[in-house]
């Protein structure tokens, strides 16, 4: 049994947990909950992973595996199935693609979130443009490649971080309204929140 230091809140183990629940492994992982942030640190997962950083995954002998990108490797070598596995070279890189845009707009949400959670005198309306913008254009050019998502056949990896961004996205920045000029985008990703790999890992505010 695996265990993975992880959160309700978080995106990157929310990516994890999504695609743990599509490649049957839901039950494997034990998941130890922990409320950590830039500047809100844990001991606990610290000695495992002293980046302070969530998801991390723990093995048996006691080892440790972060950062989601390694741990959602990790996983489909795990389950030995071909299911996730991109079927040549170039759609192996046009996923890895994907999951940098998904995992980019997660991060930039955090940045932001944390930006936010500055006291008054040192909040930056810069910086908090800036990773605004960042994730407006990402979200334009994601707009444009909608129907490549749509004719993926199954989930990948990627598809699995842009599905989650955009989710987080509707948890943390609703007022945002994303959908509005991005209708394409919108009905793709309604169709991943069907999945019960999503249903089972909404964020929740705990
Ligand atoms: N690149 C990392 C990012 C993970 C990350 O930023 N996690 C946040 C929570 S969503 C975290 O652990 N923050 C605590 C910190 O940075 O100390 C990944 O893909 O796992």
């Amino acid at each position: 049994m695996m265990k993975l230091f992880w959160s309700s809140r978080s995106p990157f183990a929310r990516k994890v947990m999504v695609l743990a629940h599509e490649l049957s492994l839901g039950d494997q992982l034990t998941l130890i909950r922990v409320a950590v942030g830039s500047i809100l640190l844990d001991e606990n997962l610290m000695k495992h992973n002293p980046l302070n950083r969530i998801p991390t995954l723990i093995f048996d002998d006691g080892s440790a595996l972060f950062d989601s990108r390694a741990i959602c490797d990790y996983l489909v070598q795990f389950a030995d199935t071909h299911e996730l596995t991109c079927a040549d070279h170039a759609s192996r890189i046009a996923d890895e693609r994907r999951q940098s845009l998904g995992d980019g707009i997660m991060e930039q949400s955090v940045l932001t979130l944390g930006e936010r959670k500055r006291p008054v005198q040192q909040f930056s309306p810069a910086h908090e443009a800036a990773y605004r913008l960042k994730t407006a254009r990402t979200l334009d050019l994601l707009e444009g490649e909608a129907e490549q998502l749509v004719a993926l056949t199954g989930v990948t990896i990627g598809s699995v971080a842009i599905a989650v961004a955009l989710s987080h996205l509707d948890f943390r920045f609703n007022e945002e309204n994303w959908r509005g000029t991005r209708p394409r985008l919108s009905d793709w990703h309604a169709s991943m929140t069907e999945r019960s790999s999503m249903k089972l890992t909404a964020f929740v505010e705990a």
